[in-house]
């Protein structure tokens, strides 16, 4: 089989660092990986197959020996080295909201629209959906496909890991700090306070009075699944370290029972389906943390309306939401693109 050199692009960061452990744990082609990351991390070292790789600089790195470049280094530093990258002769995979909306950049979640990634020979780009997105619409598709979803409300509950290793550390300091550490640990990453607390702002605000997180859900989604499915969102950041959180409430054209919309998503690629009151039988962001499904629970009749289901979905954010998500991209590249 052919293998690949593999740049990971932001390698010590959250996202970077599981990107390597998926590589390693989905047996990827690599012929070599190169870790990568601003000069401000360059000669660290990250671990990869129980080795060390010493983190090279961004900066002056040389993406000529490079077939595939995952990226996930923050929004403004993919804009300048993704062209880069791909001027050197590499296919870039990013992470970051920078190219998703761009027309000639697919946007992909490989089990919903594996058929988009042929998009990539227009700029050599493929985008990965913001992590909030990623979970949804691989709850949306199977149930849009069987009965043409109209509209959705969302409503988030979203770890901190997302926003980044200082995000993590202020809210472990901070809950310190409540059971009197004496350290007073002031929000930096977070507007507010995060520990015992909930936060209604991802991102910033956008003249609607949206949050830019709330319109990537909207805006995303339509991309991905269907133009015409109208969406509504509100983000919210939890006290949780990893595993994002969705209360998705969805109305249909066509009529849809909650025993059907189980079956069908019990069927779909990547997701599991666990869901029985009786047994208290419900995912949490702690039991979803470490595993690459999306899970869905609490599935039921949204009895406010005529065709409405209510669901609770749940995955780990930093891997279906992120990295394993990038490197399933990468896998379906390769497969349906790259393998001769
Ligand atoms: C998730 O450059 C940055 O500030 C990164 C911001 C960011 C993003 C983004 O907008 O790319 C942090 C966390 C995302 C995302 O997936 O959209």
């Amino acid at each position: 089989m052919k293998k690949f050199n593999v740049a990971v692009v932001g390698a010590s960061g959250n996202v970077g660092r599981e990107m390597l452990n998926i590589l390693e744990e989905l047996d990827f082609p690599v012929a070599t990986v190169y870790a990568v990351a601003s000069s401000r991390s360059a000669g660290t070292v990250v671990e990869f197959k129980g080795g060390d790789l010493i983190v090279q600089d961004l900066a002056t790195f040389d993406f000529s020996k490079v077939d595939i470049g995952l990226f996930s280094p923050g929004g403004s530093v993919s804009a300048k080295y993704a062209p880069i990258a791909v001027k050197a002769g590499c296919v870039v995979v990013d992470n970051t909201s920078h190219f998703r909306m761009d027309p000639d950049v697919p946007l992909v979640v490989p089990e919903v629209n594996p058929e988009a990634i042929g998009g990539y020979t227009n700029k050599g780009i493929i985008a990965n959906p913001n992590c909030s997105t990623i979970q949804m619409v691989m709850a949306l598709k199977p149930i849009h496909d069987a009965a043409t979803i109209t509209r959705v409300v969302v409503s988030t509950y979203q770890a901190v890991s997302g926003a980044g290793k200082e995000a993590m550390d202020e809210l472990f300091e901070q809950s310190r700090s409540t059971f009197g550490t004496g350290k007073v640990v002031p929000p930096n990453k977070f507007s507010k306070e995060i520990a015992f607390n909930v936060i209604p702002q991802i991102d910033s605000f956008l003249d609607n009075g949206y949050t830019k997180e709330e319109m990537k859900m909207v805006n995303e989604t339509k991309k991905i699944v269907d133009p015409a499915i109208r969406v509504t969102a509100t983000t919210v950041r939890v006290p949780v370290f990893n595993g994002h959180a969705e209360s998705v409430t969805i109305e249909t054209k066509d009529k849809i029972t909650p025993a059907q919309a189980r079956t069908l998503l019990e069927n779909f690629d990547g997701v599991e389906v666990v869901d029985d009151p009786a047994t208290l039988s419900y995912t949490t962001p702690r039991e979803a943390a470490g595993k690459n499904a999306t899970f869905i629970s609490r599935i039921r009749e949204d009895e406010s309306v005529e065709n409405g289901l209510n669901m609770w979905v749940v995955s780990d954010n930093l891997r279906k939401g992120a990295a394993l998500n990038a490197v399933q991209i990468a896998q379906t590249l390769i497969k349906d693109h790259l393998k001769n």
